[in-house]
């Protein structure tokens, strides 16, 4: 892969491929965390106006820290330093925003053999690409973690302060904030993000489908289902970008598969893929007639794909002018997303009631989202990784048998 940084939109990750046994296979063409939005939920004036686009107002890349070199990212560490523009539009080196290093995950995979009682076990050692930047009161930390089985992650982590006012003595905050110290105010607030990923999975030409397991089908007692246990995996394949417009449901355990129907599988005779898989993300709380949505409109689904276009950068258009993905999707709802270069836009965020702990400083929180290989590789892509050695269980013996 290739790292880049601008202003905007913090670190950008170009040309993610995976080596696969000596064929250099494309992954994702450009990577980035697109805008954020958080819109606050207490509706008194002046709060009612309380509503921020992170990247396209401040910019997450203007706000990003020159990471302290002992605390930050700790280990055998590699720092990039970067060039913006200040508010004169004169170039400035900023030192240290990006940070590489390898850190320890847990467990990989690991077996234990029940009858020798003699495990292999592997570590797994993830790459952490991380920049943190410090939009106001709020510091997010961001870090693509990209692992040994392929899987990428995108991850989140929420610290700083509270955006906090003062209430008179006696005061309450109305049912849209809590008391964090005395006379002191957390409104109630959501956090929103929004990836880009132009994808390539194994070539630019790629479908999207949705993956659900549900039950079924047939009824039980039905000769299909006669003891009604049956589920399965629906797959719908996304053919339109207004048709892409779509939604998390975590009780469909619904995942979005990146397809190239160029390249088959071997074993499943079917398009090789690599899937998203979501948060747990809350809705958008503010109303459709709300005189700000038009300007958040793309946060009403959770997941769009559209055909790649040059100047289709940002889910809210370029000037925030309430442009962006619904105005594409809506001039050509019919627009081909299939066997294509395509764009998926992906929003997660979370719900922020604050507590007593997040006051004075808050301890972290984090979202996060995996992009993992889907029937892409022939077997477990990690299993490479070498397990130091055969290691003796500490299982509890409960046979009889010796
Ligand atoms: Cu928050």
């Amino acid at each position: 892969m290739r790292i880049g940084f601008n202003g905007r939109e913090g670190l950008v990750i170009h040309n993610v491929n995976y080596n696969d046994t000596g064929t250099v296979r494309p992954l994702f063409y450009r990577m980035s965390l697109a805008e954020m939005f958080i819109p606050y939920g207490d509706p008194r004036p002046p709060y009612h106006r309380k509503h921020v686009f992170d990247s396209g107002q401040y910019g997450v890349g203007f706000s990003t820290n020159s990471l302290n070199a002992q605390l930050d990212c700790i280990g055998e560490v590699h720092f990039f330093n970067t060039v913006l523009n200040n508010k004169d539009g004169e170039a400035q080196e900023v030192e240290r925003v990006v940070c590489v290093h390898e850190e320890d995950a847990g467990i990989l995979w690991k077996h234990t053999d029940y009858r020798t009682g003699k495990s292999s076990i592997t570590r797994s050692q993830r790459l952490a690409i991380t920049f943190i930047a410090t939009v106001g009161n709020y510091d997010y930390v961001f870090a693509w973690h990209f692992y040994q089985d392929g899987s990428i992650e995108f991850h989140v982590k929420l610290t700083g302060i509270l955006s906090t006012h003062l209430l008179a003595v006696n005061a309450t905050p109305a049912g849209h904030g809590s008391i964090v110290f005395p006379q002191i105010n957390g409104q109630y607030h959501q956090h929103f993000f929004c990836l880009r990923l132009d994808a390539e999975i194994d070539g630019n030409q790629n479908s999207v489908a949705t993956s659900d397991v549900v039950p079924g089908p047939g009824e039980t007692g039905s000769t299909i289902n006669p003891y009604g246990q049956a589920f399965t995996n629906e797959r719908t394949t996304l053919r339109t970008a207004g048709q892409a417009r779509t939604k998390i449901a975590p009780e469909r355990s619904r995942t979005w598969v990146i397809t190239n129907p160029q390249s088959v599988h071997p074993y499943t005779k079917q398009p090789v893929g690599w899937k998203l898989m979501p948060w747990a993300s809350p809705p958008l709380l503010l109303r459709n007639d709300s005189p700000i949505h038009p300007q958040a409109e793309w946060m009403d689904f959770n997941t769009w794909v559209t055909p790649y276009h040059d100047d289709q950068m940002f889910p809210g258009g370029y000037y925030l002018n309430n442009s962006g993905l619904p105005e594409w999707v809506g001039r050509d709802e019919n627009a081909n997303i299939e066997n294509t270069d395509v764009v998926l836009w992906h929003n997660f965020g979370l719900s922020h009631v604050p507590r007593v702990e997040d006051f004075p400083v808050m301890p972290e929180e984090h979202v996060s989202i995996m992009l993992k290989p889907y029937n892409f590789f022939k077997e477990n892509p990690a299993l490479d990784v070498r397990a130091p050695h055969f290691v003796p269980s500490q299982n509890f013996n409960w046979s009889s048998e010796k």
